[in-house]
């Protein structure tokens, strides 16, 4: 319609949940910089948000928007992890985004959401505008959702746990029990499975499907992908575009790396909200002793209380624990040699990025299908013997990949797929391309 001026104004709306707004803001920024007419106005929890924007933040681009989180007045957090946060938020859907853009007084020309906000396309199309989601893991992930009907027509439900994929190209190697939890197992009627089985039937639907991936990471599976989604835009790795402030350094783990050999280092960290139980910290902390292998872990909680005891005292020597790393560079830091990861898709993109293998303690979501891929795929890393951390796994698992041919091997192979990540960034590269597409298309809004 007619407007006083020719900005044009983008919904975003963020998932307020482990790491998914913090790429979601990146994406944005970095759209920002180049669709130069649109200005963009992100739609959040006030509680992410001001973790994500700083106080000086500068709204003339990118404006942030509080979103009801749909907690009861006076709700008080329980100690530990809690899935009560994210249900309230759900519930609150989609009413919460409806008010705040309600309340911006704004007429918008299109809507970027984290995938899983399925329902940003009905918003869209009420709005008659463009709905672009962005996926923020990987390739594997979002086509089981996409095809879930068929797989749940193929499998059943519930079906041998053990039963291989091979209908599916690239999927030989992955059996039922890889698949995220809510499509051929488990609970299939709780708000979050539901929303993500919407999200599966919806996103063929979308004017574009951007994903923090690459195309060169599994041709295989893009390729099918992508004749689900005609318009499926990999844009990744996209934390190489976006230098974050998280890469900072407080705790010193650059110079202590610096101490040490190459390749030598086991570097711990399972992302935004997994823990393992306290058997397994200490089975982990016992392995990790007892190879003498020298480990850099970023540790959430406090670690004097919950590992063994004596232990920061023994290893102090070879061992540095702080409460946060920056990652992407610690992984990029030549002693490093072994990454002890849960799979959460940021970890996985990070370690092909910095070239290091992977030790697997997959939790829950789809970190069991990137375990499997970065195993059975890829081939560099392994799973720890069982599924879960004993002290003789862990001592075995870091022997193959810091000590051993098979090891080294593994090196190889992920310096491969390490040289396709950059490659897809160069100016000519397939996410660069690719991204250039979608700039088009916000620009086109
Ligand atoms: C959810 O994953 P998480 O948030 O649990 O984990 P990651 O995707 O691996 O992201 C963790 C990020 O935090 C950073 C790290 C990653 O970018 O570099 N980080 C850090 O900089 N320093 C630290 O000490 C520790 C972490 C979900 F659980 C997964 O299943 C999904 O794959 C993922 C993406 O959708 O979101």
């Amino acid at each position: 319609g007619a407007r006083e001026n020719t900005q044009k104004h983008i919904a975003v709306f963020a998932f307020p949940f482990t790491t998914h707004a913090a790429p979601l803001l990146a994406l944005v920024q970095k759209l920002s910089e180049s669709a130069a007419d649109s200005k963009f106005h992100f739609f959040n929890t006030a509680q992410s948000n001001e973790s994500l924007f700083s106080k000086d933040h500068d709204c003339e681009r990118v404006k942030p928007w509080s979103v009801d989180t749909g907690l009861p007045k006076g709700y008080k957090s329980t100690k530990g992890p809690s899935n009560e946060p994210l249900e309230y938020f759900l519930k609150a859907t989609p009413g919460n985004f409806e008010t705040a853009v309600a309340e911006t007084g704004l007429p918008f020309d299109g809507i970027i959401s984290d995938a899983f906000l399925w329902f940003a396309k009905e918003m869209a199309e009420e709005m008659r505008v463009p709905w672009i989601p962005y996926f923020t893991a990987g390739p594997r992930a979002l086509l089981v959702h996409v095809v879930a009907d068929d797989l749940r027509a193929r499998l059943g439900m519930n079906g041998p746990k053990d039963q291989t994929l091979e209908f599916l190209p690239g999927f030989s190697a992955i059996r039922a029990v890889d698949i995220p939890e809510g499509i051929i197992s488990g609970s299939f009627d709780s708000p979050f499975q539901m929303m993500m089985c919407k999200m599966g039937q919806m996103l063929p639907h979308a004017s574009a499907v951007a994903i923090n991936s690459f195309e060169e990471i599994d041709p295989i599976v893009v390729k099918t992908l992508k004749s689900r989604i005609s318009n499926l835009l990999n844009i990744g790795p996209f934390v190489l575009r976006t230098p974050s402030t998280s890469d900072s350094d407080i705790h010193g783990c650059l110079d202590w790396l610096d101490q040490h050999m190459r390749s030598s280092v086991a570097y711990i960290s399972f992302g935004s909200s997994a823990t393992p139980s306290p058997n397994e910290l200490k089975a982990l902390a016992e392995g990790l002793e007892a190879s003498k292998f020298p480990f850099l872990w970023s540790f959430k909680g406090n670690a004097q209380e919950m590992l063994p005891r004596g232990f920061l005292k023994r290893t102090k020597n070879r061992g540095m624990i702080v409460p946060w790393a920056p990652q992407l560079i610690v992984l990029g830091h030549p002693s490093v040699g072994v990454f002890v990861t849960h799979c959460g898709w940021n970890s996985v993109s990070e370690s092909i990025i910095g070239g290091v293998p992977m030790i697997c303690r997959p939790f829950f979501a789809e970190q069991k299908l990137n375990q499997k891929t970065v195993e059975a795929v890829w081939g560099f890393g392994v799973g720890v013997e069982g599924g879960m951390f004993t002290k003789n796994g862990t001592i075995k698992a870091l022997q193959v990949i810091l000590s051993s041919e098979e090891g080294k091997l593994m090196k190889e192979k992920i310096g491969i797929l390490q040289e396709l990540a950059f490659n897809a960034l160069d100016t000519d590269g397939s996410s660069t391309v690719n991204f250039n597409s979608l700039v088009d298309l916000v620009s086109r809004c």
